[in-house]
């Protein structure tokens, strides 16, 4: 691949978009790969995913403006297409993304790092949709999915305004979860996903589809969804390990994934 990079430690995958001459920003190649990137993912042996810009200055400046700037409107519409599929394809990925946001996190910046699980930043991670600012709306789910994660207000305030909000304010309306030095982030992404990954996989991808399919419904539905995949986990090999250690007072060695 030309413009992502792969790595697996151990039980983590690490997804690296690596177009550092123009800050990360996602072409149309750069989504295909990316798309191909997690598609490759070994779901057997990789137990949480992180996601991350090549460099100290941006994790994604946003998609390509050069690439956007000629599109009909036909055509812009596809192009949001394809970016929202390969967001939802990383939303509903069956194992957990961390967003490690390592500076600029613009328009289809910001809503990558949105479509994933948990986002953890820099010092000086900038996030914002400045699309209004380009004559467009946010087109890679931000109208969508910033309401959903920061409130309706502060959504509108930052779409509306364009207005790039920094890591300490990204922190405060609950954007991230946690701030870090630079040569921290990666460190602490891993750190995170390892106590993850310890974690019995099949309960773990249960618990992200519970969250995610029960925030779109009633609460009626919503404990439904809940039901069906708590009693998913019963009568596998971890559960039965899970329970037992317990009672038996002492540590799971390894969970199986079975
Ligand atoms: N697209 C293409 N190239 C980019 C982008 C981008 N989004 N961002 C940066 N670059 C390029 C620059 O053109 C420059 O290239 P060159 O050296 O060849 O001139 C290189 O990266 C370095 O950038 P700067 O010189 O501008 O670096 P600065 O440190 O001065 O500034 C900024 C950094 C503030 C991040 C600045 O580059 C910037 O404002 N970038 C654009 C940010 C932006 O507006 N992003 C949103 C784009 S729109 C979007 O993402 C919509 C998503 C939904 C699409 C739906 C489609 C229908």
């Amino acid at each position: 691949m030309e413009y992502i990079r792969y790595e697996q430690q151990g039980a983590v995958g690490i997804v690296t978009i690596s177009r550092p001459r123009a800050l990360n920003a996602l072409s149309a190649a750069v989504l295909d790969e990316l798309q191909a990137a997690f598609e490759g993912i070994d779901q057997q042996t990789v137990r949480c995913v992180i996601v991350t810009g090549e460099g100290e200055k941006s994790f994604v400046a946003g998609a390509d403006i050069a690439e956007m700037s000629t599109l009909t409107r036909a055509q812009g519409e596809a192009f949001g297409k394809k970016g929202n599929d390969v967001f939802r394809y990383i939303e509903t990925f069956p194992l957990p993304v961390i967003a490690a946001v390592n500076g600029f996190a613009l328009g289809g910046g910001c809503e990558l790092s949105l479509s994933c699980d948990i986002r953890l930043c820099s010092e000086n991670a900038v996030f914002g949709q400045p699309e209004v600012g380009l004559g467009i709306t946010p087109g890679f789910g931000g109208t969508q999915r910033l309401a959903r994660t920061v409130g309706m207000g502060r959504a509108k305030e930052m779409i509306y305004g364009a207005r790039n909000i920094k890591a300490p304010d990204a922190l405060r309306i609950g954007l991230v979860n946690a701030v870090y030095p630079q040569e921290e982030l990666m460190p602490a992404a891993l750190k995170l996903a390892q106590t993850i990954a310890r974690n019995a996989p099949i309960a773990v991808r249960a618990c992200k589809k519970a969250i995610n399919e029960g925030m779109q419904v009633d609460m009626d539905h919503a404990v439904a969804i809940e039901e069906k995949l708590f009693g998913s986990c019963f009568e596998t090999e971890d559960q039965r390990e899970g329970m037992q250690a317990f009672l038996e007072k002492r540590k799971v060695e390894q969970f199986k994934n079975r």
